[in-house]
């Protein structure tokens, strides 16, 4: 039997998956897409994170990593499945769980007493609850009880470009629906996590993942506010900060033309949805880092001709990563070209443009556009500009979003 069945061989469920397999662990890896299944199978991997493809085929390789289109019996289920919003037509933002729903009652006819679940999906408070009443459900309609079933909740702290030294590295929380759970869940991460490994119930672990990346985003907020003030009074923002990061007790962020990804940009919204009246404060950041692409757009249009040739550095929705998903700069260069500008994109990390830009920009390189454009706009401090120069740029327009070129 397996050790443990991981359903969701994404950015977590796939790291995770691979490490317990390279620990020893029999993991059954489940994914809906069967592109993703037979990729990994083949001792693959669908994603880009530096490393994970030796992690992945080594955990193959070994005979421990399996991947299937659906569950089976295990000890432990792991749900590492997404957890997006959905934006109603007043602009209210609300949790979409049917992932790990389905992912939930597709497990449930396999367990058996005393399997542990845990859900590792970023999720709104009381989510662990409800996938122990999803489970039941699916039990119920089986026609089954099964005794002693543990739930737990797991958060994945790890961030992108740097995941396999922080899943091993960081300090994890174990949120249980009964201590119990907590327990058994900590003993399960203790096979790969140096690091400490903290004890909570699920509620206030749910809780805790938000507010790391609420947090942050509220700290963005206040650069990318700091960005806006600094524009309109003539004042150089990183100039600013550098200044008042001086202070000991000062540690203000760094200003970007908005916040991506798919973490730091949703999950603020799941605590705004729990709590409209208290979270002010959060949803005033959000705000504020989804206004910043269009404050950078009205900068590029003021400074460009009309059908000028803009060159847009970066496409990814940070450094150094080839993820170009949420991407402020993407959604940057889109109302670009749509301004009627002639955008040349520059990616070292990608080879053809997303969907969303083929035909409306060009991909060329880092040369190319120096060489064509009236406006250079930095969007992304890839370490790929890092020895860009402003007498390189001498005669062009720059707008450097990041404060890269000094
Ligand atoms: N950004 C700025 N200024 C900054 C820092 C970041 O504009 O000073 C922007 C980035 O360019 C990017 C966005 O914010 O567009 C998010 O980048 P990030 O590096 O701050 O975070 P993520 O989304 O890659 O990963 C975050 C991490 N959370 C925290 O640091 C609290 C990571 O540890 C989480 O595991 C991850 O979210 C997640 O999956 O929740």
């Amino acid at each position: 039997m397996n050790s443990l069945c991981v359903l969701g061989l994404g950015y977590i469920g796939l790291p995770t998956a691979s490490i317990f397999a390279t620990k020893g662990r029999h993991v059954l890896g489940v994914d809906i897409s069967p592109a993703v299944v037979e990729t990994i199978n083949s001792g693959h991997i669908h994603i880009q994170e530096p490393d994970l493809d030796v992690l992945v085929r080594a955990a193959v390789q070994s005979g421990n990593l399996k991947a299937a289109t659906s569950p089976a019996p295990a000890e432990v289920f792991i749900l590492a499945v997404p957890t997006p919003f959905i934006v109603a037509p007043d602009g209210s933002r609300t949790p979409d769980l049917s992932f790990v729903e389905a992912a939930a009652r597709s497990f449930a006819p396999f367990v058996a007493a005393g399997n542990l679940v845990i859900l590792e999906s970023t999720s709104p408070v009381g989510t662990t609850e409800k996938v122990k009443a999803w489970v039941e459900d699916e039990l119920a309609k089986l026609g089954r009880k099964v005794d002693g079933l543990l739930y737990a909740h797991c958060p994945e702290r790890i961030l992108p470009g740097q995941m396999l030294k922080e899943l091993v590295s960081n300090d994890r929380i174990c949120g249980g629906l009964t201590p119990a759970a907590a327990e058994k869940a900590r003993d399960l991460y203790a096979t790969f996590c140096t690091a400490q490994i903290f004890l909570t119930d699920a509620r206030t672990a749910e809780l805790a993942k938000l507010t790391e990346n609420a947090y942050r985003d509220v700290n963005i907020a206040f650069a990318n506010e700091l960005s806006l003030i600094c524009d309109k009074l003539g004042v150089d923002v990183w100039e600013l900060i550098r200044l008042a990061n001086r202070h000991p007790r000062v540690k203000i962020l760094q200003p970007g033309p908005g916040v991506g990804g798919h973490c730091i940009a949703v999950d603020p919204w799941f605590i705004v949805d729990a709590a409209p009246q208290e979270a002010r404060l959060m949803r005033t950041a959000r705000e504020v880092n989804d206004s910043k692409p269009h404050h950078v757009v009205a900068q590029v249009r003021a400074a460009a001709s009309e059908g000028a040739v803009v060159a847009c550095l970066g496409l990814a929705f940070k450094a150094n990563v080839d993820d170009l998903r949420e991407s402020p700069a993407v959604e940057i260069v889109a109302h670009l070209a749509k301004a009627g500008l002639k955008v040349l994109a520059v990616e070292p990390h990608v080879r053809v443009l997303p969907e969303s830009l083929q035909g409306r920009a060009e991909l060329v390189s880092l040369d190319n556009a120096l060489a064509r454009a009236e406006v250079v706009v930095l969007l992304v401090d890839h370490r790929a500009f890092a020895s860009l120069t402003l007498a390189q740029l001498a005669g062009k327009k720059l707008i450097d979003t990041r404060g890269a070129i000094r």
